[in-house]
């Protein structure tokens, strides 16, 4: 098995993220159609939905709307239209998406309501595990911030993103290495992200009409058409290959390790000396980029891969080794105790220190690093 055919990756949506995120804010709009609008304020009532929650759906109001049709479409019914809040939803996407990057895997956001993470260590590579996992991770984001997602989990970024759209709201879609051409076969060729009405068009002048279609043909044919690499992305997706690369960025704000840890000796010392270690890896790293941090997350995955993490707010920025230690050695005790976790079934332990303050212009940087 090569390196890409192991992976398993998750694509994570939010649901009506923009509703849904008025919705946290004002609870009772869960139970009436909601929409939430940009207006053009070049008089009352132009401009188009931007999205609404599933409620408004069902009397089939949709993003990019005018907001015209969308009130004729529900006068006979109590709803409410708000005006987006972008500030307000940046903020809440923070939030959530810090939760997913405390897992301390690959992770790449793609929009302010979705990202990509490669789950493959934590899963094992296995497709199985993949889907007890993604219950426990769309629990835990709901638990810490009372939103739902949806989930699709496959071997590349191009199936777990076409899955992700299959089962929503909350849902969860699991598309295996073994099932991925078989899905992709039964898609449409609007599906597979990037295609649009140009592309379509010329498909059509090929009389290609089905992704299988689409894998008919050899890279010459379609090169002819759309150029080499719009073809060979083409034929891959007809065949569920994409090779793309989860592309972390670079401004990360924290900084974290998260390790494995071995079966057969896990005990109370192997558990200290595995966070120990830990944390000198994240302290060397920190005081590389000459950072303090302000928070400290502590991550715990079970056996059954449920995932557990404590995060420990500072009363100050600290660039101590001893801190990070001392802190982290006792949030791990208490996860222990508060959650009857028998040492035995902890499978992964991460340390991630968040709130990052540069300490690079300070001139007493060692005292400062010592302290
Ligand atoms: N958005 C927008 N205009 C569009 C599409 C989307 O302003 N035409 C904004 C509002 C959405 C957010 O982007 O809340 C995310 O877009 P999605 O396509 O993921 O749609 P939703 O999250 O709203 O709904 P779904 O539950 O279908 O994911
Ligand atoms: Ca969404
Ligand atoms: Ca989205």
């Amino acid at each position: 098995m090569n390196e890409q055919q192991d992976k398993v990756i998750f694509h994570i949506d939010f649901d009506y993220f923009y509703a849904q995120c008025e919705e946290l804010r004002k609870p009772e709009l869960r139970n009436i159609p909601c929409v939430v609008c940009v207006y053009s304020g070049r008089e009352e009532d132009s401009g188009v939905v931007s999205t609404c929650n599933y409620k408004a759906r069902e009397y089939g109001v949709k993003a990019a709307m005018p907001i015209k049709l969308a009130k004729s479409k529900l006068k006979e019914v109590e709803a409410i239209f708000l005006p987006t809040d972008m500030p307000y939803y940046h903020e809440i996407s923070a939030d959530v998406m810090k939760i997913i990057q405390n897992y301390g895997e690959l992770f790449e956001q793609v929009s302010v309501d979705e990202c990509y993470v490669d789950f493959t260590k934590i899963t094992n590579s296995d497709f199985d595990d993949a889907k007890i996992f993604a219950s426990s991770l769309q629990k835990n984001i709901k638990d810490q911030s009372k939103l739902t997602c949806s989930i699709g989990v496959g071997p590349n970024k191009l199936i777990s993103k076409i899955a992700s759209a299959v089962i929503k709201p909350n849902g969860i879609t699991v598309v295996s290495r073994e099932d991925a051409k078989n899905f992709i076969s039964n898609c449409k060729i609007e599906d597979i992200p990037g295609v649009g009405p140009k592309t379509m068009k010329k498909l059509q002048s090929l009389g290609i009409k089905s992704i299988s279609d689409i894998s008919k043909n050899s890279i010459f044919e379609l090169r002819d058409v759309f150029g080499y690499k719009t073809a060979a992305f083409l034929l891959n997706a007809s065949n569920a290959i994409d090779y793309s690369h989860i592309k972390a960025r670079e401004t990360s704000k924290q900084i974290g390790k998260i390790v494995t840890l071995k079966k057969d000796t896990a005990n109370v010392e192997q558990v200290s000396l595995t966070t120990v270690n830990l944390c000198t890896s994240v302290y060397e790293n920190l005081s590389n980029k000459k950072q303090a941090f302000k928070v400290l997350t502590i991550i715990l995955i079970l056996e059954n891969l449920q995932h557990l993490s404590i995060s420990r707010s500072l009363k100050l920025y600290t660039a101590s080794f001893d801190e990070l230690q001392k802190n982290s050695l006792s949030i791990i005790k208490e996860m222990i105790k508060n959650n009857s976790i028998s040492i035995q079934n902890i499978r992964r332990i991460g340390v991630v220190v968040s709130e990052l303050k540069d300490i690079s212009g300070q001139n007493s940087l060692l005292n400062y690093l010592e302290n």
